[in-house]
């Protein structure tokens, strides 16, 4: 039998729940302990049943009448006490802190100094020249931006997706996004839209002479498991695709609306950047993929379609330049039905939904307005019906965790936050804090999907830096990519097996990058969600 628990705590207001799993069905009895004061209260207990997403029997345990702020565990008769939690205020401001300040660590291109990133110090990596593919031209360096995840690898679509989350999140709840410790603090501009910059300022340079934007800066191979200095592979500029050229300029163009009050000249190049981009998109209306030419193996992060990376650029840049054109391009492109909400990186309707739902009044055209407003709404509805049928609450469909569902976990937290700002309803929003306690902890495997935070961190992500630095612990504020059912490398093979329920699908071991990498896109998201309740 055992407890699962958000080893972080809880908000005095928010709804608390804990379960109790056990492999076969059975009962108990449950008290919470005040540690500060040491009183305790009985709990009632409601048996939940046989739960599929963890293969476990449950017991689902509720005291969110305990709004006195403190430190508690939780007994049960017949296992062994929860790790102590929090009910308090403040529970998630750290791990917000964390989340947003993994950014400065993945930067690429400059020494991480001392100050800032303290014993994950390192010196100036991947700072070559570069070789341009089309046609084997060696060009100056291009330095800068973040690497991707547990690679070196800086790909366009992923590091714009990523920003973008950063900097919704900063034009959303402006007064939690945290300051950093980063060299740029205090210069003016809000950290998180210096981190942000550090970014955009290396996606300026992928841009190519024509507008359009290559699709990534990778070496050919993944370098093998070494300090990012010490990887002297030969980097390549590959090809232009139009899902990056789209997300660059709806990036460049949201840039350039935040900037705008803090440093106009910046503001202004990303600007005719972003225009650059989209005369390119006007004149190549087919979509240009990509996929890894022969000898390259890092990250294709492919696509199928581009029409919701061109939705969401259209979005971005008629808000700048309230061109009709560009409109009449916008309402052609949201016409599709589907994927309104979606953020992640291949899928980024839903930025498309931020950038139109949180417009000044009269933007955009009422009846696009109210096709995003219903999406995000009927969406965030059929989020709750799951989230109500399952046992960990999670709004979260069985068959939704494959590689980075925590990225999908977080995005969904983030779809039901809109609906709650859209809608006035708490309720929503109490369901997205739902996720968020089960990346705290509140899981099957009892584990926090945060370094550093909760009583049971994961510790062994597969991060370059992180399996090279000799340190034990990884730099906190890593977001691991979560369970994956369909278990696709042989570490994770080897410790689980065919079958096994997914929420138990996640090795806690370096060579699993199916499920325990860490990805920029998969903290940016989170750090969003977290904003929010933080
Ligand atoms: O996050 C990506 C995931 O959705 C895909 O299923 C997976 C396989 O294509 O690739 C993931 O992205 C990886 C990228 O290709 C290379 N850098 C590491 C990324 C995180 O695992
Ligand atoms: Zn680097």
């Amino acid at each position: 039998m055992k407890i699962h628990i958000d080893q972080v705590g809880y908000k005095p207001g928010s709804q608390k729940y804990a379960m109790i799993s056990s492999d076969e069905p059975f009962s108990t009895t449950v008290t919470l302990e005040n540690i500060d004061d040491s009183t305790s209260v009985e709990l009632t207990v409601s048996n939940a049943g046989k739960d599929p997403y963890s293969g476990d029997y449950l017991l689902t345990v509720d005291f969110s009448q305990v709004q006195t702020k403190g430190r508690y565990r939780l007994l049960c008769k017949d296992c062994e006490p929860s790790p102590v939690f929090e009910i308090g205020d403040h529970v998630y401001a750290n791990a917000t802190r964390d989340l947003f300040r993994m950014f400065y660590f993945m930067r690429c291109g400059c020494s991480l100094l001392e100050k800032h990133a303290g014993v994950y110090k390192h010196s100036c990596c991947h700072s070559g020249r570069v070789l341009r593919y089309t046609d084997g031209v060696m060009l100056p360096p291009i330095i800068g931006g973040w690497h991707d995840a547990g690679d070196y690898g800086r790909y366009t679509s992923p590091g714009a997706v990523a920003a973008a989350h950063l900097m919704y999140a900063y034009e959303l709840f402006p007064t939690k996004c945290p300051s950093l410790s980063i060299p740029e603090s205090g210069n003016g501009t809000p950290d998180v839209l210096n981190e942000c910059r550090y970014e955009l300022e290396w996606l300026l340079k992928m841009q190519f002479e024509d507008g359009s934007a290559s699709h990534k800066l990778t070496s050919e191979r993944h370098a093998g498991f070494m300090m990012p200095e010490e990887d002297k592979s030969q980097f390549v500029l590959y090809m232009t695709s139009t899902m990056a050229t789209a997300d660059f300029a709806a990036v460049m163009a949201l840039g350039a609306r935040l900037f705008r009050r803090f440093d106009a000249s910046f503001a202004d190049r990303m600007q005719s950047a972003a225009l650059r981009a989209r005369d390119y998109l006007y004149s190549h209306p087919e979509m240009i993929g990509f996929t890894n030419p022969p000898g390259c193996g890092t990250g294709g992060y492919g696509d199928r379609s581009d029409t919701d990376e061109r939705m969401w650029a259209f979005a971005e840049i008629y808000r700048l330049t309230k061109d009709a054109r560009d409109l009449e391009m916008l309402t052609s492109l949201a016409s599709v039905e589907s994927g309104k909400t979606c953020l992640g990186w291949g899928q980024v309707g839903g930025l498309a939904g931020l950038c139109i739902l949180f417009a000044p009044t009269d933007t955009f055209p009422e009846e696009l307005c109210l096709s995003f407003r219903r999406a995000f709404l009927v969406q965030a509805d059929r989020l709750r019906t799951i989230a109500r049928s399952n046992s960990f609450r999670l709004a979260m469909p069985l068959d939704a965790f494959g590689w980075g569902s925590n990225m999908v976990v977080m995005d969904h937290a983030a779809t039901l936050i809109v609906a709650t700002l859209l809608s006035g309803k708490a309720e929503y929003a109490s369901l997205a804090e739902d996720n968020v306690h089960y990346l705290l902890g509140r899981n099957p495997l009892d584990r926090s999907y945060i370094t550093g935070h909760g009583s049971n961190p994961f510790k062994n992500p597969h991060n370059r830096p992180t399996a090279s630095d000799g340190i034990d612990e990884p730099f906190p504020g890593l977001v691991s990519g979560g369970p994956n059912a369909h278990l696709m490398d042989a570490a994770c093979r080897e410790l689980i097996a065919e079958g096994t329920p997914p929420l138990r699908c996640h090795a806690d071991v370096v060579g699993s990058y199916s499920t325990n990498e860490i990805a920029i896109y998969w903290n940016s998201i989170t750090a969003l969600v977290f904003a929010y309740f933080s």
